[in-house]
């Protein structure tokens, strides 16, 4: 079966995470993706975080699948004069360096674009154009000057920084869309352009939600379904909101049984309004379907998290997976708290491959994160991320080089 992306050869000049993510996704949908790295050392995160000593991390595997690996130093002569050869054959350039790295290479979109006008030049940086544009930037970082961190967590605490890497893998998505669209755009413009991510741009575009409160609370001096409500103390800019679920239907997380000593035995539970009656007749409180003060949403809000804690005493006699069962039936909406463990050992999430076993010559059968994106026409199988230059001869020989160049340029540590 051909690949959506069947054709498209990526210089992939990306390194740790949010570069990396866009172009595995590159990868799974059939794009030839080379990877290129230092020589010597390569992609950084190939030995950070190691969990087996001189082999590749679980971090550089997991994000570098179904690549192929050379290696290239592009500070030589010899070492510009393959890049130029590579910039002309491939479609799209992918980068996330510093900020100039790339210039002070001597490869500026406008000379990319002169050596390939139909290249396609994907950048990831920290900021855009402003006061930060020259930072060096981190996931928490972007997650920080997103809006992420100001809006995560409780009232009473500082900000906190969420686990799902938005900064990073949020990026690589939004700048894998910006691919191929822009290679979309070029089927009929014939031209390349440039693309590019900002990753504090990712990160609030993630936190869309937030900047709405921000107009609403600048307007109403509150939010309704804030849990600030109840004690109406709100600020002049959106509070850290706890669990409370961010759009229209009221939610909290709520202990289940085993919460004493199993750190995830929790459950999200959504007091959907339109599922309110089974909501009281499944916890035994067939009062509160008719009672003035919980019968309609508005009459529930200022007493949400005593009703939360009622629902509570009710799902902490059960397990979170009999709480999702019960509730289910009458199509209340909840989510058990499902630990990595869990989701690492769960069958339907291989079944469909969301979570796959790779082998690797080096480091034996791990588990990875699959293509969460599944096309009907394009599936994706996952190989193994490559060795540090595993394809370094194989790009040079489909790129026209004779074996004595090859081995000049090794000789001279340009490969
Ligand atoms: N041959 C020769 N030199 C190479 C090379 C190669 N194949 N590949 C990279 N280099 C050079 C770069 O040209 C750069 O040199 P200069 O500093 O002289 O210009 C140097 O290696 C270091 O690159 P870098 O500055 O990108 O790397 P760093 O480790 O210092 O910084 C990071 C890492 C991530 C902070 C920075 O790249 C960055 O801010 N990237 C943009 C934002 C981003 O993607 N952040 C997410 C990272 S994941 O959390």
């Amino acid at each position: 079966m051909s690949k959506a992306l069947e054709g498209i050869r990526i210089l992939d000049f990306t390194h740790v995470q949010s570069g990396p993510t866009c172009t595995q996704l590159l990868a799974w949908f059939g794009a030839d993706v080379i990877k290129v790295e230092r020589a010597g050392e390569g992609d950084a995160t190939r030995a950070q975080l190691r969990d087996i000593p001189e082999v590749d991390s679980l971090y550089f595997t997991m994000l570098n699948h179904n690549k192929r690996s050379m290696t290239l130093d592009t500070k030589q002569p010899a070492g510009k004069a393959v890049l130029e050869t590579l910039i002309r054959d491939c479609d799209v350039l992918v980068e996330n360096f510093a900020p100039g790295a790339l210039d002070r290479m001597g490869f500026s979109w406008e000379r990319i674009s002169q050596l390939n006008p139909r290249m396609i030049v994907a950048s990831v940086k920290g900021f855009g154009p402003g006061p930060y544009e020259d930072c060096k930037v981190y996931e928490n970082v972007a997650q920080c000057a997103g809006g992420a961190a100001a809006t995560t967590g409780f009232d009473d605490g500082p900000p906190v920084v969420t686990g799902a890497q938005i900064g990073d893998s949020g990026s690589g998505l939004h700048l894998a869309l910006g691919i191929v669209t822009a290679l979309f755009q070029r089927t009929a413009t014939g031209r390349g352009q440039r693309v590019q991510i900002a990753m504090q741009d990712a990160v609030l575009n993630l936190c869309r939600v937030k900047l709405r409160d921000q107009q609403r609370l600048a307007r109403n001096g509150v939010m309704e379904e804030y849990p600030q409500f109840a004690t109406g103390q709100f600020g002049d800019s959106v509070p850290r909101a706890g669990n409370a679920s961010g759009g229209g239907q009221p939610g909290w997380i709520l202990k289940c049984k085993g919460w004493e000593s199993d750190p995830n035995a929790y459950i999200y539970f959504i007091a959907q309004a339109a599922v309110w009656p089974a909501i009281c007749r499944v916890i035994g409180r067939e009062g509160w379907i008719t009672d003035p003060a919980y019968a309609t949403p508005r009459a529930r809000l200022p007493h949400l998290m005593q009703i939360f804690a009622t629902v509570e005493e009710w799902t902490k006699t059960l397990t979170k997976f009999e709480v999702m069962d019960i509730l289910n039936r009458d199509d209340i909406p909840c989510g058990p708290i499902l630990s990595m463990k869990e989701l690492a050992e769960e069958p339907s999430l291989r079944a469909t491959g969301t979570i796959v076993e790779v082998d690797h010559p080096e480091r034996g059968p791990y588990l990875t994160v699959g293509n969460p994106i599944k096309l009907s026409d394009s599936p994706t199988v996952v190989r193994r991320s490559p060795l540090l230059g595993e394809h370094t001869e194989e790009v040079l020989g489909q790129l026209g080089y004779g074996d004595e160049e090859i081995a000049a340029l090794r000789a001279g540590r340009v490969i």
